[in-house]
């Protein structure tokens, strides 16, 4: 190397390439996710079953004294739970292998109080084993839920229970094949059979179960599986049952902090949440709740505030007795993968050009957002944050979901984002948000826009974007919800806006020639309402919606009770009166005018732990407040296991005032319960 100028020319290329490198080099922020975490939180969605115990008992939390006879599925098919959440999209399943009564679904050396007992399979099976192989055999992954708490343990809160507890964590997670995910709840209630003597027994869930030893356990013999609260070593509770995720969503999180919901955007730990909630009001399958089971609309809000905030959902599937996934609860889940296929058919950035205010380099360009690959990313040039990245369509586009994602294999960065649209040539704000971590999506009303505009306003540094899509998702076309308030104002609403609604008032079908909804209106007498929603951008039509409406409730008064009674009128079936107190208990209500009724209707509490709810009646009739006349008298037939609207009809009386009288309730409690009362005119 004599030639000074080649030494030169080496130089240049040395310090370009090591330019370059830095480039190639951008550093980590935060916390960061482990491989572990990285593949969990790409499942996006996967199944929890809930049965065990409780699913024979009727039960939410069984105490532990149940008796192990009473497990006893008739017909019970793992492939068919498997077939469901495989079909449904999900891309696992975590199994209630032991609930807090302690009773466990494989043959566990630890304990009687299992499968071995039982009658299912004469005490020959094991549903562990079942639901992995069916995994398995559907390409699904598969998780244990184990519930620390156990009810029925005699050694519950002292030191021998915590070696059962750790050995049948170990007996889980080594016979069953790969497990992605161990799930540790937190409930620690009190009470319980504890081996027969019955008692509260306390604990100190930070220290008893000696989390470190249970994650060195799973690391041991499952490295890849996340473990699910037990500590919070990787995954956390999103704070809530309702399957939703905050709009501030950090993965970071500092444990102890409390902040499950939101994270911790300075969090020492990457601790992601994790959002569960069960398809119907129980986690347990309970024949009452057949009616009860999530529309359309409410899972997909559930998908779009899971998903689309940062966190994976876990939908739970309550198997019934019959050891299968109820017909009603399949059917939901796949209207849901249905919609969501529609939704995300097509990605309309495909043939768009992305262009970024600031690129560090050509390894890093806006078109790694839009390129499919997760693994490219867009980042602007070192010292920049506030940034953004423009996406120009090559024709016209209404649009109305925006999916975007970080590259978080180097921390989670952005605070705040806006997005806006070309609408005919000027920019306009759509969306102004905060978080976005492994992906976030949001739903607007459409737009049509020739360009889009991403931009990042605040982060940690500077952004790491690794994927955007745009795309035109349909209305929703739900049969429209008819609601008659207390005064008689009837009011109409579709799921989603830019649909029409169309109404009649004489019992024919609506179309678009019928009369166009566009506010409340008022009804005095008895009529039948129907109602259509329609989408003119594809001409089609929802389903119709069909009710019969009473007279309204406005001038209604409950006689012989205080105030808060008047909630069994008002029209609100969300709003419950109850009254304790040995039954028979009754209500008065005067109707403020005669008419000539014909029957009645009882709603009773709709919750997930209703209360009082009637199931001997009787109902009577007066036209002067004074002398009263019996007119229905009996039984509301399954009301316990189907708690809906119940409706009776009795021979045309004259009355201004009725008296419904609750004689004994569906659980012997001594309560009188009513979410609304109705009468039925002639
Ligand atoms: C809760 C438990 O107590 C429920 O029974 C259910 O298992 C749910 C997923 O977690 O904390």
């Amino acid at each position: 190397m004599k030639n000074p100028n080649f030494v030169l020319l080496l130089l240049v290329v040395i310090s370009l390439i090591s330019c370059k490198e830095k480039v190639t080099e951008p550093e980590a922020v935060g916390p960061v996710p482990s491989q572990r975490q990285l593949a969990w939180q790409e499942l996006e969605y996967y199944g929890f079953v809930h049965f065990n115990m409780n699913t024979f008992t009727d039960m939410e939390w069984g105490e532990g004294g149940e008796s192990p006879k009473n497990f006893n599925p008739t017909n019970l098919d793992t492939r068919q739970w498997a077939k469901t959440a495989k079909e449904a999209g999900m891309k696992g399943i975590i199994l209630t292998a032991k609930h807090h009564d302690g009773f466990c679904l494989w043959p566990t050396e630890t304990t009687d109080h299992s499968v071995k007992n039982s009658p299912w399979k004469n005490g020959e099976g094991d549903v562990v084993k079942e639901l992995a192989e069916a995994c398995k055999e559907f390409g699904l992954k598969f998780g244990v839920y184990l519930s620390p708490w156990d009810r029925n343990h005699p050694e519950y809160a002292r030191e021998e229970y915590v070696e059962v507890f750790h050995k049948q964590l170990e007996e889980l997670l080594t016979n069953y094949g790969p497990v992605f995910e161990v799930w540790f709840d937190g409930a620690n209630g009190g009470t319980g059979y504890y081996g027969g003597a019955n008692e509260h027994r306390k604990i100190d869930d930070a220290t008893y179960y000696e989390w470190d030893k249970v994650t060195k356990i799973v690391r041991e013999l499952q490295p890849e599986a996340v473990i699910f609260s037990g500590g919070n070593p990787d995954v956390r509770w999103v704070g809530n049952e309702h399957g939703f995720a905050a709009k501030t969503n950090w993965s970071p999180f500092t444990p102890g902090s409390g902040n499950l919901q939101n994270g911790d955007e300075d969090g020492t730990h990457w601790i992601p949440a994790e959002a569960d909630v069960s398809i119907r009001p129980g986690w347990y399958y309970h024949a009452r709740e057949d009616h009860q089971v999530k529309t359309l609309p409410h899972l997909l809000d559930i998908y779009y505030k899971s998903v689309g905030r940062n966190a994976p959902l876990l939908l739970n599937l309550p198997v019934d007795t019959r050891g299968l996934v109820h017909e009603k609860d399949v059917e939901q889940l796949m209207k849901l993968r249905k919609q969501l296929d529609k939704d995300f058919a097509e990605n309309l950035v495909t043939d768009a050009k992305a262009t970024a205010s600031s690129e560090a380099g050509s390894n890093y360009s806006a078109t790694n957002a839009i390129n499919g690959d997760t693994k490219a990313y867009w980042m602007p040039k070192k010292e920049i944050i506030k940034s953004n990245i423009t996406i120009e369509f090559d024709e016209l586009q209404e649009v109305n979901r925006f999916v975007v994602q970080e590259y978080i294999a180097l921390g989670q960065r952005v605070k705040s984002f806006t997005l806006e649209g070309k609408i005919n040539g000027e920019w306009k704000e759509i969306a102004s948000e905060t978080t976005i971590g492994y992906k976030r999506i949001l739903r607007f009303d459409l737009v049509e826009v020739s360009a889009l505009r991403f931009n990042i306003t605040d982060a940690k540094a500077r952004p790491l974007i690794s994927n955007i899509e745009v795309y035109k998702a349909p209305l929703v076309m739900e049969a429209p919800e008819i609601v008659q308030h207390k005064d008689g104002r009837i009011s109409i609403k579709s799921y989603d806006n830019g649909l029409e609604i169309y109404y009649t008032l004489n019992g024919e079908e609506p179309n678009k020639n019928s009369k166009p909804y566009s506010e409340e209106f008022l009804l005095q007498d008895p009529t039948r309402v129907m109602a259509v929603a329609y989408n003119p951008g594809t001409n089609s039509y929802s389903e119709v919606s069909n009710i019969k409406l009473d007279i309204p409730k406005k001038n209604w008064q409950v006689l012989n009770e205080n105030a808060d009674a008047a909630k069994i009128i008002d029209a609100d079936e969300n709003s419950v009166w109850t009254k304790k107190g040995k039954l028979p208990q009754e209500v008065i209500v005067d109707l403020g005018k005669t008419y000539n009724l014909k029957g009645f209707t009882y709603l009773p509490q709709q919750s997930r732990w209703p209360q009082g709810v009637i199931a001997d009646y009787e109902f009577m009739l007066s036209e002067n407040g004074k002398q009263w006349k019996k007119v229905s008298e009996g039984e509301f037939s399954n009301i316990k296991n189907n708690p809906i609207e119940q409706l009776i009809e009795f021979k045309t009386t004259k009355a201004r005032y009725f008296k419904f009288v609750g004689k004994r309730s569906a659980d012997d409690t001594e309560v009188l319960g009513i979410a609304e009362i109705g009468v039925i005119t002639e």
